[in-house]
């Protein structure tokens, strides 16, 4: 790929990165605020395949205080350098610790932090109100770019939620990918949300949506989060990593500021077969209805429902989901990085 790019196109990409970073304030080249830490700051100037983290799937996922640990770990057992993204005591920081996420969830009032919320909590911390926030997708993305962090591997991405076209529930992570490019793995998102909405809702943010697919199959549906299919198809399929980072490099070279998603289905293994799981959702959204868990209490009981209607392998489907994911944005990182050298 290298080869087809001539010398001075290439000379002239490393030009624009540097006036893309020197429009930002000052400091090593960040915006104004923001926490790099120094691992994360060396990594990024030396072009490290450098991976980004969210923090709400453990401040508000209830999937363990040691998680944050053991996937910096399985992210650097790949080559890659975990960057895990939060807002600490109103410090929106880039290369959070393991031990700092933990004493978030025990602190136990950390707040879900999308787009709209950052400013809010910088804010009061500036003033004197210090509040920690997990940041979603959409909170993720936007300090990952201004960290200039390429890659960010979590679990699954907001959506349309059913109904969206009335309500207009629609998860900023949406809104996110249209602006912010960042290239986000994830397994689709959850199949209680409106997937074929999602994907038009996606279409028209101009983000480029890929599931990896491995050669094996040509019918090959947007991930199902918990099922590994949807019957929804995919927009189109990425084979490789190698090829998910040629298109992130492409999407950098031309500068198009849209995100990009790579949708990476739940390892065989733990994937739950799509009638069992659909049956499971109907169910336990008919029940939320009946009950009246609406509004934001709506997901916590469907999840709560499902781990229950599963026995468990809901839960267990979601924990290998991520770690699946965070390989593949290690890889991609490496890979990415590779063909700059
Ligand atoms: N999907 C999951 N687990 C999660 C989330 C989504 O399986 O924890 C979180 C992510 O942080 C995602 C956010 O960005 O929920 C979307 O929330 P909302 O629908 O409120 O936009
Ligand atoms: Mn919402």
């Amino acid at each position: 790929l290298r080869r087809q790019v001539p010398r001075s196109l290439r000379s002239a990409c490393k030009l624009s990165r540097c006036f893309s970073l020197s429009g930002q304030s000052q400091s090593q080249g960040f915006a104004d605020g923001l926490h790099v830490s120094k691992e994360i700051r060396q990594a990024i100037a030396d072009r490290q395949p450098v991976v980004a983290l969210e923090s709400t799937i453990y401040t508000h996922g209830a999937m363990g205080k040691d998680l944050a640990h053991e996937h910096e770990e399985l992210i650097r057992s790949y080559g890659g350098i975990p960057a895990i993204i939060a807002i600490v005591d109103g410090v929106p920081t880039v290369g959070v610790s393991p031990s700092e996420i933990v004493q978030m969830i025990e602190a136990g009032n950390a707040v879900k932090v999308s787009r709209r919320d950052v400013s809010y909590l910088v804010g009061m911390g500036l003033a004197g109100r210090k509040i920690h926030g997990g940041t979603t997708i959409s909170g993720t993305m936007l300090l990952a770019r201004l960290a200039g962090i390429r890659v960010f591997g979590t679990g699954g991405l907001g959506g349309v939620h059913r109904g969206g076209e009335n309500t207009m529930d629609v998860s900023a992570d949406l809104t996110e990918l249209g602006r912010t490019r960042v290239a986000v793995v994830a397994s689709g998102c959850k199949g209680f949300l409106d997937i074929p909405r999602t994907l038009e809702f996606l279409e028209t943010q101009g983000c480029l949506v890929s599931t990896f697919a491995d050669g094996r199959s040509k019918n090959i549906d947007f991930p199902g989060f918990w099922a590994r299919n949807s019957g929804t198809p995919t927009p189109s399929v990425v084979n490789t990593e190698r090829e998910a980072a040629a298109m992130i490099l492409s999407q950098e070279r031309l500068n198009i500021e849209s995100g990009l998603l790579f949708a990476n289905p739940v390892p065989e293994e733990y994937g739950i077969p799509l009638p069992e799981i659909r049956a499971a959702i109907e169910q336990a959204v008919t029940e939320a209805d009946e009950k009246g868990f609406t509004g934001s209490k709506n997901t916590p009981y469907v999840l709560g429902r499902l781990k229950e209607l599963t026995g468990n392998k809901a839960v267990v489907a979601n924990i290998a989901l991520v770690k699946s994911n965070l390989i593949r944005a290690a890889n991609v990182a490496v890979e990415l990085a590779r063909l700059e050298d």
